[in-house]
């Protein structure tokens, strides 16, 4: 039985392309500044985001402590979304290893933080209070089911957030699928934050990797950063191949994941007993809880033992994640499997 795992797009493997990319690598210490292949990945991801230059990390969560460090003192405050990934799934690292607060504002359905929650929660200068130096934005957003922030509301957060003197991130991990769904250039969404990070290791199917970006002061400085945190990587051609390889070919399927993931939703909608979380599938996230006459730990081991494996973490919702590695008809199989678990729990 082929198991249908649907956990997360980040367990995708590289492609044979990738592969063959890797194997040919041209490489040189990085810490140097001398491997012609991260050299020419950080120099094509800054030209696709629209910033003077970029850095190649081990991961979103290394990006995204890496634009912590470089953006902020010891002692500030950084505004993020109570959903944001940097809050729930990076083991505290802003407030462990940057000594900053991370002051949560709550995400709406949509993944965006209203422009008067950030406005009111933006500290004053007054002796009692820590600087709020930073304010963090998610697109896609993983906690809210893959939702897309469009670049009018990017824009609007932005010179709100610049008006009063704090810089933005934006985690931009999935930023690609937000890309295919509004079909728009990746820089339109980048175009007024400060720094920018993305993921090579999700939907795009390469191996390891991630790139921060920003202006060229910004990223002399995250580098040193990047350093500290031990992620200096000397020979990384090796995997940055793969990484051109992704950007090169596997940005424009992702709109396959999409119509995957609607595919999986209409599915599961159509169950008794799965309710999704919402009825719009922007990207390649779907979310979905069970009614409560359903054990959720019995349909999960249910799933396990069917052969399909989605997420599921703190008791809901369940995380079902389409990729490259489900086909269409993964999919019907997967809702083939998921129907006759729940039959049975309803037994
Ligand atoms: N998210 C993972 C898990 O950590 C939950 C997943 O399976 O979705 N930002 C966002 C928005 C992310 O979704 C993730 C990964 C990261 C950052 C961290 O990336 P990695 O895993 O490369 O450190």
């Amino acid at each position: 039985m082929k198991v249908i795992d649907l956990r997360s797009d980040t367990i995708t493997h590289p492609t044979p392309a990738m592969r063959k990319a890797i194997f040919d690598a041209e490489v040189g210490d990085d810490v140097y500044g001398e491997d012609p292949t991260v050299n020419r990945l950080e120099e094509m991801v800054a030209e696709m985001m629209g910033k003077e230059a970029a850095l190649f990390t081990t991961s979103g969560t290394q990006s995204n402590l890496t634009a912590v460090l470089t953006h902020t003192k010891h002692g500030d405050e950084i505004i993020v979304g109570d959903q944001a990934h940097m809050l729930w799934y990076e083991v505290g690292s802003a407030a462990a290893l940057g000594g900053v607060i991370m002051r949560t504002v709550p995400n709406n359905s949509h993944g965006r933080i209203s422009l008067d929650d950030i406005n009111r929660t933006i500290r004053n200068k007054d002796i009692h209070y820590p600087e709020t130096t930073l304010l963090c934005l998610e697109n896609t957003h993983n906690r809210c089911g893959g939702t897309v922030l469009t670049p009018d509301y990017t824009d609007e957060v932005c010179e709100l957030a610049h008006k009063r003197g704090l810089k933005v991130y934006l985690d931009g991990a999935r930023i690609f699928n937000a890309v295919v769904a509004l079909g728009i250039p990746a820089c339109r969404l980048t175009q007024n934050v400060d720094s920018v990070a993305l993921c090579l290791s999700k939907g795009l199917s390469a191996p390891v990797g991630s790139l921060l970006c920003g202006n060229k002061d910004f990223i002399k400085r995250a580098r040193k950063s990047r350093k500290m945190l031990g992620g200096g990587m000397r020979q990384a051609g090796i995997v940055a191949a793969a990484g051109i390889v992704a950007l090169e070919t596997m940005v424009d399927r992702l709109a396959e994941d999409h119509s995957n993931a609607k595919r999986l939703a209409d599915g599961l909608a159509s169950i008794e007993g799965i309710k999704l979380t919402r009825d719009d599938i922007p990207t390649n996230i779907v979310m979905f809880d069970l009614s409560p006459e359903l054990s959720a730990a019995e349909f999960f081991e249910g799933l396990e033992t069917g052969g399909v494996k989605v997420g599921f973490r703190d008791g809901g919702p369940f995380r079902a994640v389409t990729h490259c590695m489900v086909s269409s008809s993964d999919i019907d199989e997967a809702l083939t499997r998921i129907a006759a678990v729940c039959r049975r729990l309803h037994r």
